[in-house]
C-alpha cells in the first residue's frame, strides 16, 4: 500500500493556503516535511497553492497540477505527497493527472505508525487503521499497480476483484478487531486492578516529539525510548515514581499528537488512549521552543476535548527551555510566564525544574486529601507502607494499645484506615491545601 519500502524515495510536498487554517501553510509543509521523513522519503521540492478552497476533483487546482507536473519531472520525483487527508477520488484523479504516486498526510502518518509499533497490540491497531485507510482506496492501488506492470493500460481490475478484494480486507478486519477487543478486556481488567492499588496517576500528554518520554525518564528515572523524530512512542508504558515524602506517583507515556492526526488511527487506538481516562492529572508537556507552541497547544487541547477530557486537572509543562530563544534574547519566563502562569517550566534534558516539577506533583497529588489520626492495631502495621506510598504519613507512635498514626491520605482511603482501626478516628477532616 503506502509503504515506503525502498530508502529515501525522492518527495515533493504540495500544501494548500486556504482561509482559517491554524497553522501557516509553510509551517505545515516544514512539519509534513519531517513525518515523510521520518517515513523513510527525502524531500526535493514542495509547492504550495492559494485557494479559497480545495479543488473537488484533485484538491489543488488545474493550473497548479500541471505546474507540479512538470517540476515533479525535472527533480526526477517518485512520490507526491499532500498535506491533508485527501478523498479517495481526490487522491486518484491527481495520480492521473500527474502520473506519479500520490500519498497523503494521513497515509505518511499511518506508515509511521507502522514502522514504530512494538507490542502485539500495537502492530494491530495500526493494521486496522492501515485497512480502514486503504479499503476505499483500492481501486487508484490497482491502477497504480497496472501502471507499475508497464503498458498494460491504466483500466483496474474488474469490479468482482475489487469486491472480492474487499471482502478479504473486511474479514481481515472482523478478525483483527476481535483480537483487539480481547487485549481491550485485558486491559480493563489491568486497569481495575490498578485502579484498586489506589496510587495517584499522572499521565503525559503532548504534541509527538514535545518530550514526554524524555520527563518521563527525568521524573522516574525511566529508561523509555526517547528519539528526535515523530510518533518514537506508541505503545503506552506506565512507571512508578517515589516523591520525596514517600507517595508513589504513577506516570503514563503514551501516543503523541498533531495536527490531523488521521481519524482511522485515533479509532484503533482508542484502547490506547482510553488510558487516559484513568488518569487523575494530565501533564501536558509542551516544547517551549517550538515557534508554532500556541497552535501546537491548541491541537492538544482539542484532540484531548475530541476523548472527552476536556475537563480533566491538567498541569502544563514547558520542556526545552534549555533550547528556548526568545525575540531580543527574551527568557523563557520573561517571554511565557505571563501567558502561562500556572506553567511548570522544565527541560529534562538538563534536569532544570525537575524537582520543582515533582514538588507540583506533590501538590496535585495532595489535592483533596484527608487528614486522618487512628490508632490501628499491631496487626495492620502492614498497613503503614501503604499508607506512606499512597499519601503521606507524617508520625508514627508505637504504644501498647496500637499504633497512632497521623497521616493524610486520598478520600478513597480513609474507609479502609477507619474500618482497621474500628473507625476509632481521633480527627479526620479535610486537609488544608499547603
Ligand atoms: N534541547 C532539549 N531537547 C529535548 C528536551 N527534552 C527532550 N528533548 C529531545 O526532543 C526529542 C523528542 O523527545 P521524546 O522524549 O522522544 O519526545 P516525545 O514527546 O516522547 O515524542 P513521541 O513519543 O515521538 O511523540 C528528543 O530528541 C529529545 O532528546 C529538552 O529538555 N531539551
Ligand atoms: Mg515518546
Amino acid at each position: 500500500m503506502i509503504e515506503m519500502t525502498r530508502p529515501r524515495e525522492r518527495a515533493f510536498l504540495i500544501g494548500l493556503d486556504v482561509p482559517r487554517s491554524r497553522f501557516d501553510p509553510a509551517d505545515s509543509l516544514d512539519e509534513l516535511g519531517s513525518l515523510v521523513e521520518a517515513a523513510g522519503g527525502q524531500i526535493v521540492g514542495r509547492a504550495v497553492q492559494k485557494r479559497a478552497k480545495p479543488d473537488p476533483r484533485t484538491w489543488i487546482g488545474k493550473g497548479k497540477v500541471t505546474e507540479v507536473a512538470t517540476l515533479a519531472k525535472g527533480l526526477r520525483v517518485d512520490l507526491v505527497v499532500a498535506d491533508e487527508e485527501l478523498a479517495p477520488s481526490q487522491q486518484r484523479s491527481l495520480e492521473e493527472d500527474l502520473g506519479i504516486r500520490v500519498v497523503d498526510r494521513s497515509g505518511v502518518i499511518i506508515d509511521i505508525f507502522a514502522k514504530h509499533a512494538q507490542t502485539k497490540e500495537g502492530r494491530v491497531q495500526v493494521e486496522v487503521a492501515q485497512l480502514e485507510y486503504m479499503r476505499p482506496r483500492l481501486r487508484g492501488l490497482w491502477q497504480g499497480l497496472s501502471r507499475l506492470g508497464g503498458g498494460v493500460g491504466t483500466r483496474g481490475p474488474g469490479e468482482s476483484l475489487l469486491e472480492t478484494d474487499r471482502r478479504v480486507i473486511d474479514r481481515r478486519l472482523i478478525d483483527l478487531k476481535g483480537r483487539l477487543a480481547a487485549v481491550e478486556k485485558q486491559r480493563g481488567a489491568a486497569r481495575r486492578s490498578r485502579r484498586t492499588g489506589g496510587s495517584y496517576l499522572a499521565a503525559l500528554v503532548g504534541y509527538t516529539n514535545a518530550g514526554k518520554s524524555t520527563v518521563m525518564n527525568a521524573l522516574s528515572g525511566a529508561d523509555v525510548l526517547v528519539a528526535d523524530q515523530p510518533f518514537a512512542t506508541l505503545d503506552p508504558t506506565t512507571r512508578r515514581t517515589v516523591l520525596p515524602s514517600g507517595t508513589v506517583v504513577l506516570l503514563s507515556d503514551t501516543v503523541g499528537f498533531v495536527n490531523k492526526l488521521p481519524p482511522t488511527l485515533v479509532a484503533a487506538f482508542r484502547a490506547t488512549l482510553e488510558e487516559l481516562h484513568d488518569a487523575d492529572l494530565l501533564l501536558h508537556v509542551v516544547d517551549a521552543s517550538h515557534p508554532n507552541l500556541h497552535e501546537r497547544m491548541a491541537v492538544v487541547r482539542e484532540t484531548l476535548r475530541s476523548l472527552g477530557l476536556a475537563d480533566r486537572p491538567s498541569l502544563v509543562v514547558m520542556n526545552k527551555i534549555d533550547a528556548f530563544r526568545g525575540a531580543d534574547g527574551a527568557s523563557v519566563r520573561e517571554a511565557l510566564a505571563s501567558e502561562f502562569p500556572a506553567a511548570a517550566f522544565v527541560s529534562a534534558r538538563t534536569g532544570a525544574g525537575i524537582d520543582d516539577l515533582r514538588d507540583r506533583l506533590a501538590r496535585e497529588a495532595a489535592r483533596d486529601w484527608r487528614h486522618v489520626r487512628v490508632r490501628i492495631p499491631h496487626s495492620a502495621g502492614a498497613l503503614l507502607q501503604r499508607i506512606r506510598e499512597r499519601g503521606a504519613l507524617h508520625r508514627v507512635d508505637y504504644g501498647e494499645g496500637g499504633i497512632d498514626i497521623d497521616a493524610e491520605v486520598p478520600p478513597s482511603f480513609v474507609a479502609e484506615i477507619e474500618s482497621v482501626s474500628g473507625g476509632a478516628s481521633a480527627r479526620s477532616g479535610r486537609r488544608a491545601a499547603r
